[in-house]
């Protein structure tokens, strides 16, 4: 038989022959990963520093969480919710406990949860709090990203989530992030009506994007005066990313619902979740909401294992250490060039902004540079690029990152 020489143009190139164009890639096709390494089709090495949009926090492949799958799908892999399984209620005890809610509600992917958080606010504004049929509004943020369903695109405002899909889900508002003067005039005129208030703890999508020391607790404060649900997708910014559990813990704050996604399963599975306390998650009832997927053995098996892994390994602490470690040493680097003018960040979500126009290539050009140096990144929104390794990454291996970031940038020749 005819050998292919299987090269990463011909994966490239099967990929844009046969898959929907709905992505632009870096150019690297990658086979293998270990921890904060993966490797492409030609053996070379780089550093993850994207991590999946930060759903491999604990580094791929980890030897827990494959033991766990592995284990897992050779015992029983799916049921339905149509019978109870021996995974999910210790799953649900686990997870519940860590994050201090009544319950959770199991779904697979970010948007999923997403969806299912819309959905439990709206049937609680009706059931419990009083707003009349159809009229419940959700006050949403400027710049948001959600995920890619119908609903959540209704209320994102980036055009090429939304361009010629509607027609659109009403009852959503929009304000600008990080605006407590927004929100406090928004819910003041229209509380009645208002459901919720449904907030990304740091804009991941608009470029790394913190919001003011004290926002989340001043807008979690606001929205309890007006008897609104505080719901914090941090589908992103959860599971020890930015250097504590949930990012709302930086203020002190529990959301009334959170949604988590991405890290739950430390990238090995599609496992969401929406977790709230019995007021809000006893609006729903058996056949209102659901999924075939959602809390089967296999994600509830590899889900704890990953949580596990967060606590056994300390990965928030990491986080937050090594997250300093790395704006202080990019802050040095800044010194040095005008390439970049400035970091952003918290714990190991962070971002260096590039100093060209947003329509510039320069962002996307330095990636490549860096792909050939040995990391892997991804520019986001007006030249910003994000930089978020696994959080099992090492002292020494985020020094060796940061040489390669600071040979690439004054090697740099903008064209
Ligand atoms: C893609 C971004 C990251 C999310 C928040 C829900 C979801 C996401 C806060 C939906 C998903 C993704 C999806 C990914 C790119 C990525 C992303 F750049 F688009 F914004 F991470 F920064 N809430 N984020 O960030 O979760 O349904 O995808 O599981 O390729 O679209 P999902």
């Amino acid at each position: 038989m005819h050998t292919v020489n299987k090269t990463s143009s011909y994966f490239i190139e099967l990929e844009e022959k046969h898959g929907a164009h709905n992505y632009h890639p870096l150019p690297v096709v990658l086979e293998k990963g270990k921890g904060v390494f993966v490797w492409d089709v030609e053996g070379k090495k780089y550093y993850d520093f994207l991590s999946a949009y930060s759903a491999v926090n604990q580094g791929h492949s980890h030897p827990k969480i494959v033991d766990a799958l592995v284990n897992q799908a050779q015992k029983l892999a799916l049921t339905s919710r149509a019978f109870y399984n021996a995974n999910l209620g210790e799953y649900e005890k686990k997870i519940t406990e860590l994050f201090g809610f009544d319950k959770v509600l199991p779904m697979n992917s970010g948007a999923e949860a997403v969806e299912t958080a819309v959905k439990l606010a709206r049937k609680w504004s009706y059931e419990v709090k009083g707003i009349s049929q159809n009229a419940a509004k959700i006050v949403v943020c400027e710049n948001n990203f959600h995920g890619r369903t119908t609903t959540i695109v209704s209320f994102s405002n980036d055009p090429d989530a939304n361009n010629n899909y509607g027609p659109f889900t009403p009852g959503f508002i929009k304000i600008p992030y990080n605006n407590l003067k927004a929100l406090e005039e928004t819910l003041a005129n229209d509380s009645e009506n208002i459901a919720a208030f449904l907030v990304e703890p740091i804009q991941g999508e608009a470029g790394v994007y913190v919001p003011d020391e004290g926002f989340l607790k001043s807008a979690s404060e606001l929205c309890k005066k007006h008897n609104v649900l505080f719901i914090a997708d941090e589908v992103q910014t959860g599971i020890a990313r930015t250097g504590k559990l949930i990012a709302c813990h930086h203020e002190n704050v529990q959301p009334d619902i959170l949604i988590l996604g991405k890290a739950l399963s430390g990238g090995m599975y599609p496992v969401s979740a929406v977790l709230a306390n019995d007021e809000i998650m006893n609006v729903i009832h058996p056949g209102q909401h659901g999924s075939t997927f959602g809390g089967n053995p296999i994600a509830c098996a590899v889900a704890v294992a990953a949580l596990d892994v967060v606590e056994e390994e300390k990965l928030s602490e990491r986080a937050e250490e090594l997250g300093q470690l790395f704006r202080n040493e990019i802050e040095k680097l800044i010194e040095k060039t005008d390439l970049i003018t400035g970091v952003r960040g918290k714990g190991l979500l962070n971002a260096i902004l590039i100093n060209d126009t947003p329509e510039s290539k320069t962002a996307w050009n330095l990636c490549l540079v860096l792909r050939d140096n040995g990391l892997l990144a991804k520019p986001t929104h007006g030249n910003i690029i994000r930089l978020a390794p696994p959080l099992v990454i090492t002292e020494e291996q985020i020094l060796d990152c940061v040489a390669i970031i600071e040979k690439t940038v004054l090697e740099f020749k903008r064209n």
